[in-house]
């Protein structure tokens, strides 16, 4: 993680909605969000219409604490 502390509330932000959007947006219903789902709540939350994959990347590379590359239920119950 490379970036500093000036996007954490974004962040922060970002992590309660995608909590909300998570079975929504789990198409494939394996309980993890990969890149191209992550991607999709994304756009949707900013309302954009693209966002970079590096973007996306960046993202959830924030979430992805055990760093499998995708986003599940055990990245997001951790605590920070
Ligand atoms: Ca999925
Ligand atoms: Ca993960």
């Amino acid at each position: 993680m490379v970036y500093a502390n000036t996007r954490n509330r974004d962040q922060k932000d970002y992590k309660e909605e995608i909590i909300k959007a998570f079975h929504m947006y789990d198409r494939d219903l394996n309980n993890e969000l990969d890149l191209h789902e992550l991607r999709r709540v994304l756009m949707s939350l900013d309302g954009l219409e693209k966002i970079s994959l590096l973007e996306v990347k960046e993202i959830m590379n924030d979430f992805d604490f055990n760093g499998d590359g995708v986003i599940s239920v055990s990245d997001y119950s951790r605590k920070g």
